[in-house]
């Protein structure tokens, strides 16, 4: 049995936070691909509270949410390391991540799939918080320097999955001429085998979010963020 188990989805950007960080740290895993309208058992067994993927599962012990599980990986294996050695470093990669994943993500996705004055807001919040991550960036290659780091990882979803959805739904969230910094990072992250290794084929994920648009469409409007 392998030691290391990835219960993953191909679409999914916290899936591929957690393949990247294993690919970057050379660990060797099985990926299991949930089938999320029918979610098997293991994964309600490994993960009862939030019932989602990605779970890792190491030594038969299971790990969710995916950047619990990116730190988990980084002091679990050696190698590669995605968080930096200084306590001070490490509590602003902390902040970066808490604040791309409460700020950014459900204001792009509202900004992407929402409708009318709700889309407005959003699109206007989502690029209040690429402005700062433009200001950020500014005079670095990566967010973590010279090489890729945790919040390069847990940005996955601006340096792809915005570029697919933007051409899905026909908006421009992140362009060259407005995010110049944030393009350049993109088309840098986006180079390296490892990241490319991970991600999803744009043809496949465009297929797949246009054949649910009407739903996605839907769920958007539930969305709340702060
Ligand atoms: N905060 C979680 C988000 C994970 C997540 O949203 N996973 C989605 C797939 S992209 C999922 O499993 N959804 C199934 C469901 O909600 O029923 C993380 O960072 O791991």
């Amino acid at each position: 049995m392998a030691e290391v188990k990835l219960f993953g989805f191909w679409g999914s950007p916290f899936s591929s936070r957690v393949q990247m960080a294993l690919k970057l740290k050379g660990v060797s895993y099985e990926y299991i691909e949930e089938d999320l309208p029918n979610k098997s058992p293991s994964l309600l067994k490994y993960n009862p509270i939030h019932k989602k993927i990605p779970v890792l599962l190491h030594k038969e012990k299971p790990i969710a949410e995916s950047l619990v599980i990116l730190e988990y990986i980084d002091e679990t294996w050696e190698g590669y390391s995605i968080m930096p050695e200084d306590p001070y470093e490490r509590a602003m990669v902390r902040f970066w991540v808490k604040f791309l994943d409460e700020k950014f993500l459900g204001a792009a996705w509202k900004a992407c799939w929402g409708e009318g004055k709700e889309q407005e807001k959003a699109m206007e919040d989502a690029q209040e918080v690429l402005t700062t991550l433009e200001n950020e960036l500014k005079g670095k290659k990566f967010f973590g320097g010279d090489n890729i780091g945790l919040v390069d990882i847990a940005a996955n979803f601006i340096a792809f999955w915005v570029g697919v959805i933007q051409d899905v739904v026909g908006i421009n969230l992140i362009e060259e001429d407005t995010f110049p910094t944030l393009f350049k990072w993109s088309e840098e992250f986006l180079s390296c085998e490892v990241v490319k290794g991970c991600l999803p084929p744009k043809d496949k994920l465009s297929a797949f979010l246009l054949a649910r648009k009407e739903a996605i469409t839907e769920a958007a409007k539930s969305i709340v963020y702060k």
